[in-house]
C-alpha cells in the first residue's frame, strides 16, 4: 500500500505492496508520525521476496549496495557505511523511565519529557524527500506465548531488508496485529531528510544520534544511525531492552544468551543457553564442530533468548529473532566452519573488504592476506596500507535457515528445555575454566558479578576488566539490581517442579604464566560441556571451591589434547586470594547499584570471601 503523506492516509490502487490493516491504533500512528516526519510517500512493507528484490534492486541503484561476484557468492551485496557510523552507540541509547531509578546506574537515564520535546524536533520533517516504510515484524514465531510484536517506521531500505532477514517481518506480523495482539512502536529515521533535487549518499546518517527507550509505554525511537543494533530495532532494542522490562513485568526473562542443543555419543540430549559479553566467542559456541567424536551441536540462537516458565513448572526458550547480525572479522574455516558455510550466499555484509574478483574478505578469513582489497572505506588497500581492511565491527547479516547446523526447533513455539545455563567472560587469570554454581542463588551471583577484558573492538581500554552483569549491560531496560532480584524470583518459582538449569561458570581465555592461553577453545570447548551433561546426570563428582565445584582433572576428557598436566591443573586451579580480590572488587559493583541489589546477591559474596579463608 503507497499513502500519500497528508493527514488521511489514502490508499494508491495497484501497487504491488498492498497490504491492509483494519487497525485504528495502527493507522492513527504511521499517519500521526508521517504528519510528524513528512516522508515523500510511505509503503507498507509485506515482507515478500518481490518487495525485497525491489528494495535490493533500488539500494544497488543509490550505490547503497554493491551486488558481489554471482559466481562465487550468489544474491549477496557489500554496503559500506559512513565512517561514523559504525557500530552500536552505548553512550547515545538513552531509557526513559518515568523515574531515573528505574533505569538505574547502569543506563543512560533521560527525562521522558524532556526526550519527548528534543525527539519531536529533531523527527521534524527528518523523512522529507523520502520514503517511509512501515515494517510490522515479529519477535518470536507465531504461536508461542512469548512471541511478541512490533511495528517499525523507517526511512532507510537497508533497514527493511535487514529487518526482513533479522525478524519474521511483513503480512505475517501484521495478521497477527490484525487479530487483536498489542504491539511495540519502534520509530526510526537515519535524519538526513532531502531537500528537492538533492542528491542522496550511499549511507545517509546523522552525526547527532539518540537510540531512545520508553519502557513503560513500550516505545523506541532512533535517530541518525542506520548500523545495526542502533537501527534494527527488534533487535538490542526491542527484544533484549523493552522485552526484558516485559519480562519483568510478566514473569519471563529476555536475555542476551545464545542457544544450542548438545547430543552425545550415547544420545543424551542437553539444551545450553549462554551469556557471554560481546567478543567472547558467542557465535562460535553457537556453531561449534566439536572435536569429541560422536558429538554434535545444533545451533538454536546466536545473541539473544527469550525464557518462560511452562505450565509443567519447566524453563523453556526460544530465540525470538530470525537471522544472525554476526561480527565477520575472526570469522574463518579454523574458527568457525558453519558461519562460513552460513554465509555461501543470500548475505548481506557491511563494512567487509572486497576481492578485486567481487567476494568479501576480512581480518582473520585467511591466514594470507590478499594482495590487493578494496577496504571497507572504499579505497584501494594492500598488506602495506597499515590499517584493517575490514572494519573491526563489519558484520554479515543472513537468515538462521541457512545455517548448516540449525535445528529444527529453532523456530518451534514451544520452544526447548533448558538444562543448562551458561555464563563466561574473557578473564586471563582468576577464573577456571569451569565451574557450576552451588545453587540458583549463586548462580544469579556469578551472572551478577560476571566480567570480561575489554578487547580491541570493544569501547574503553584494552585489557581492562569490565563488569558485564548477565552480558546485559547495555541492555537492560530497567535498574539492574532488580533485574537480579527477577532472577531470582524465577529460581522461587523453578521450586514448585524442583526442576532447575544447573548454572556454570565458564573462562576459555585464562593464560598460563608465558602469557599464552591455556586452553585451545573452540570445537575443544565440547569437553567442558561434556563434564557439564555428566554433571547433569550425575555421573561424576568435583571439587568444591569458593566460585563452585570444578571438575576433578581425571573427569575432564582431555584425550588428543597437546595440554600437559601443568597446563590443565594451571586451568583448574582457583587461588583463594585472586577470588577474594575479585570478590572484593565486585562490591564496587554492587555498592554502585545499592538498594536494588537483592540481599541473596550480597550474602553469596560474603560466602564468595569466607570461603576463599
Ligand atoms: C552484538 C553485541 O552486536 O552484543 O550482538 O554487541
Ligand atoms: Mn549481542
Amino acid at each position: 500500500m503507497t499513502t500519500t503523506s497528508n493527514d488521511s492516509l489514502t490508499i494508491a490502487d495497484g501497487h504491488a505492496h498492498v497490504v491492509a490493516t483494519t487497525r485504528k491504533d495502527l493507522l492513527d500512528w504511521v499517519a500521526e508520525i508521517a504528519r510528524l516526519t513528512k516522508p515523500m510517500n510511505i509503503q507498507w512493507c509485506d515482507g515478500s521476496l518481490s518487495e525485497r528484490q525491489d528494495l535490493i534492486a533500488l539500494m544497488v541503484e543509490s550505490e547503497t549496495l554493491i551486488p558481489l561476484n554471482g559466481e562465487l557468492r550468489p544474491n549477496s551485496f557489500l554496503a559500506r557505511s559512513n565512517p561514523d557510523d559504525v557500530a552500536r552507540v552505548e553512550g547515545r541509547t538513552f531509557i526513559c523511565s518515568e523515574s531515573e531509578k528505574d533505569a538505574g546506574p547502569t543506563n543512560n537515564w533521560h527525562d521522558p519529557d524532556d526526550m519527548r520535546s528534543t525527539l519531536s524536533g529533531l523527527f521534524t520533517e527528518s523523512m522529507r524527500g523520502r520514503t517511509m516504510y512501515v515494517i510490522p515484524f515479529l519477535m518470536g514465531p507465531v504461536g508461542s506465548p512469548v512471541t511478541r510484536v512490533g511495528v517499525e517506521i523507517t526511512d532507510s531500505p537497508y533497514v527493511v531488508v535487514s529487518m526482513g532477514t533479522m525478524t519474521r517481518m511483513g503480512r505475517i506480523a501484521l495478521d497477527v496485529i490484525e487479530s487483536g495482539a498489542d504491539w511495540v512502536k519502534a520509530v526510526h529515521s537515519v535524519g538526513a531528510p532531502l531537500e528537492a533535487g538533492e542528491a542522496d549518499v550511499a549511507w545517509p546518517c546523522n552525526s547527532t544520534k539518540y537510540i531512545s527507550h520508553f519502557p513503560e509505554s513500550r516505545e523506541i525511537w532512533s535517530f541518525g544511525s542506520a548500523y545495526g543494533g542502533n537501527a534494527l530495532l527488534g533487535k538490542k532494542s526491542f527484544a533484549l531492552r523493552i522485552a526484558s522490562a516485559m519480562a519483568r513485568d510478566e514473569g519471563w526473562l529476555a536475555e542476551h544468551m545464545m542457544l544450542v542443543r548438545i547430543t552425545s555419543p550415547e544420545g543424551q540430549v542437553a539444551h545450553i543457553a549462554a551469556a557471554f559479553p560481546s567478543a567472547c566467542g558467542k557465535t562460535n559456541f553457537a556453531m561449534m564442530q566439536p572435536t569429541l567424536p560422536g558429538w554434535t551441536v545444533e545451533t538454536l540462537g546466536d545473541d539473544i533468548v527469550w525464557m518462560w516458565i511452562d505450565e509443567n513448572g519447566l524453563l523453556r526458550a526460544l530465540n525470538p529473532e530470525a537471522g544472525f547480525f554476526g561480527v565477520a572479522p575472526g570469522t574463518s574455516e579454523a574458527t568457525n566452519p558453519v558461519a562460513i558455510q552460513t554465509l555461501w550466499g543470500n548475505t548481506i555484509f557491511t563494512n567487509v573488504a572486497l576481492t578485486d574478483n567481487g567476494d568479501v574478505w576480512w581480518e582473520g578469513l585467511t591466514k594470507e592476506k590478499p594482495a590487493h582489497l578494496t577496504d571497507w572505506t572504499g579505497k584501494s588497500w594492500s598488506p602495506e596500507s597499515g590499517t584493517p581492511a575490514a572494519h573491526p565491527n563489519s558484520r554479515f547479516t543472513v537468515a538462521i535457515d541457512q545455517c548448516p547446523t540449525a535445528a529444527p526447533e529453532w523456530s518451534d513455539p514451544r520452544g526447548v528445555v533448558v538444562d543448562a545455563i551458561i555464563f563466561g567472560g574473557r578473564r586471563s587469570h582468576t577464573m577456571p575454566l569451569v565451574t557450576e554454581a552451588r545453587s540458583w542463588a549463586h548462580g544469579v551471583y556469578l551472572g551478577a558479578t560476571m566480567a570480561s577484558e575489554r578487547t580491541a573492538a570493544a569501547e574503553g581500554t584494552l585489557g581492562e576488566l569490565r563488569r558485564d552483569p548477565f552480558a546485559m549491560a547495555p541492555f537492560t531496560g530497567y535498574n539492574v539490581g532488580d533485574h537480579w532480584a527477577h532472577w531470582l524470583s524465577i529460581g522461587e518459582r523453578l521450586r514448585v517442579s524442583g526442576r532447575f538449569p544447573r548454572i556454570f561458570h565458564v573462562n576459555w581465555f585464562r593464560r598460563g604464566d608465558d602469557g599464552q592461553f591455556l586452553w585451545p577453545g573452540f570445537g575443544d570447548n565440547i569437553r567442558v560441556v561434556k563434564w557439564m551433561m555428566e554433571r547433569l546426570q550425575g555421573t561424576v563428582g568435583g571439587v568444591v571451591s569458593p566460585v563452585g565445584t570444578l571438575p576433578k582433572l581425571g573427569d575432564l576428557d582431555l584425550h588428543g589434547l597437546d595440554m600437559d598436566v601443568a597446563d590443565a591443573n594451571a586451568i583448574l586451579s582457583v587461588d583463594g586470594a585472586d577470588i577474594e580480590s575479585d570478590a572484593v572488587d565486585a562490591q564496587t559493583l554492587l555498592t554502585t547499584i545499592g538498594a536494588t541489589v537483592p540481599d541473596e546477591v550480597w550474602s553469596e559474596n560474603a560466602e564468595t570471601i569466607e570461603l576463599c579463608s
